[in-house]
């Protein structure tokens, strides 16, 4: 895969959906990298510790599609680290402040922009680069992609969509549901909704990349017609308890 294959999926008019996985199994991984368009690894709620993202970084790159990596909260370490194993869109999620998204977009840029350290060992081979040439173009080609889930976030939405170095922003319903403190966890509600398509109009207007993540395919066709351009669609333990509970029920009716 061509480093700027993220990039590019982006400045297609089509959605791109990515397969989500929480599941850290290689075969896992590969089923989802050939069913869409690129795939989240989630190093924030799922099981995926360095070597499972290093494994599906390298999956993903030699398969020809982008892997994107969600790190834990303000885990600015871990973000370097993903990227250097090939990883070309990072989420950082619970994004309080534009401080905390500056620092985050930061990280993930060369110096003297940025404050990302030289060392794409892995990075560079995956994309048949020579280690300069990967540092010639990676702070183009690397999407970081800051959550829009927590109070903070939103209210501070106009000066985070500001931050120069940040590539985009990422919806995240189920927390953003609660942070609206319309009384729990509604990530398909009314209430949510608006604040979606709110957050998604205005990220568009500054020309930022929208992303969000879908429960289902119902919501991921909603989100794209709010304007979203990355669905992150239910998550690859949604898709087997699915499926489980649909032959279950098909059995036993
Ligand atoms: C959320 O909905 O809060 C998310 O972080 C999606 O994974
Ligand atoms: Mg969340």
């Amino acid at each position: 895969m061509a480093l700027n294959g993220l990039r590019d999926l982006l400045s297609r008019p089509d959605p791109v959906l990515c397969g989500w996985s929480s599941l850290a199994d290689p075969v896992v991984h590969e089923i989802l990298l050939h069913a869409f368009d690129a795939l989240v690894l989630d190093g924030q709620h799922g099981l995926q510790g360095v070597a499972d993202l290093r494994e599906g970084c390298a999956r993903a790159a030699l398969l020809g599609k982008p892997a994107i990596v969600r790190v834990a909260p303000g885990d600015l370490a871990l973000a370097g680290r993903v990227v250097d194993l090939g990883a070309t869109g990072v989420i950082l999620p619970m994004v309080e402040s534009a401080d905390d998204a500056a620092a985050f977009a930061r990280a993930l840029r060369y110096m003297p922009g940025g404050t990302r350290s030289f060392g794409p060992t892995r990075a560079a081979d995956l994309f048949g680069m020579a280690p300069r040439d990967y540092l010639a173009a990676a702070d183009e080609a690397v999407v970081s992609f800051a959550m829009i889930e927590t109070a903070g976030a939103y209210a501070d939405l106009d000066a985070i969509l500001a931050v120069p170095e940040l590539g985009g922003i990422f919806i995240g319903p189920s927390d953003l549901s609660m942070a609206l403190g319309q009384g729990g966890l509604d990530p398909k509600g009314e209430a949510t909704s608006k604040a979606i398509a709110d957050i998604a109009a205005r990220a568009r207007a500054a020309g930022k990349a929208v992303a969000i993540y879908a429960l289902d395919a119902d919501d991921a066709r909603r989100y794209a017609s709010m304007g979203c351009q990355l669905i992150g669609i239910a998550s690859d333990v949604g898709i087997l308890k699915a499926g489980c509970a649909r032959l279950v029920e098909g059995f036993r009716g």
